[in-house]
């Protein structure tokens, strides 16, 4: 038997790269989709994302998971986090449920958080962080969380990561995904790295000042889709060495902005 599947991960609201991917998705034989999670949050199309993987998940027999950040909007969704709230560090989570319908909700609480694929070569593991625990009769273990696209071998189990679809932080411009092709005879991993016109999200991020007062998480975003370099980790990294220098233990505005300054010039 031959398998081919596309793999792809972490869109985080990014409809247009996703479209990008599809007009090459669509010409390309392939059994599967797998969907390794981080569907929403970031880019404010999470809605438009999630009809879109119905719609292609009716289209094409796929695999879906759920990422993190669905699993925060669903814990926000059940009150589970009091001080998330806008103009808090997590407004970014606010902003995407508000942004949900109800079925939206449902849908992404229906998903699972792993999915294994029984293959008579072995099996594949889906789910969204880098897996370490050992599974049984596991050929390939597949996942998204880094938004680095990469693959290798470890004690005979495969590892592959697609990158990012929306938000890749391997210095590219651009959107990614990977597929894998089985056979008796051969395995097959092809990564893509496709261009795509990025000033449409970063448009989109511009118009909504929701992202770009309070926090400005939009503002790092945009850095991000404009160079595939990590901009939120750098912003976190900065102000947590500016609240350990002023021994600052709460929350502050002032200080996240100081360090997003810095984390937005310094390079
Ligand atoms: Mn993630």
């Amino acid at each position: 038997m031959l398998y081919e599947f596309i793999i792809l991960s972490d869109i985080h609201g990014n409809i247009y790269a996703l479209k990008e991917c599809f007009k090459y998705i669509e010409k390309m034989n392939f059994d599967a989709i797998i969907w390794c999670g981080d569907y929403i949050t970031d880019i404010p199309k999470g809605h438009e994302v999630l009809e879109a993987i119905r719609f292609y998940s009716k289209k094409y027999k796929s695999y879906i998971i759920k990422g993190n950040r669905e699993e925060y909007v669903l814990q926000y969704a059940n009150n589970e986090h009091k001080n998330w709230k806008i103009n808090t560090r997590y407004e970014n989570i606010v902003y995407t449920y508000k942004a949900l319908t109800k079925e939206d909700i449902k849908w992404i609480e229906s998903l699972p958080k792993n999915i294994e694929i029984e293959l008579e070569y072995g099996k594949i593991y889906v789910t969204h962080k880098l897996p370490y625990e050992q599974i049984d009769k596991c050929k390939y273990k597949i996942f998204g969380h880094s938004h680095k696209q990469y693959n290798f071998t470890k004690d005979g189990v495969k590892y592959i990561n697609p990158g990012s679809i929306g938000l890749n932080t391997d210095g590219i411009a651009g959107t990614q995904f990977s597929t894998l092709e089985i056979t008796d005879k051969y395995e097959k991993i092809e990564e893509y790295n496709i261009q795509y016109n990025i000033q449409k999200p970063i448009n989109l991020i511009k118009k909504y000042e929701i992202n770009n007062k309070g926090y400005r998480w939009g503002e790092l975003i945009i850095k991000t889709i404009e160079t595939g370099i990590d901009y939120p980790q750098k912003c976190i990294i900065e102000y947590n060495k500016i609240k350990n220098e002023h021994n600052n233990l709460d929350e502050s505005i002032e200080i996240w902005n100081k360090a997003l300054d810095n984390a937005i010039n310094k390079l």
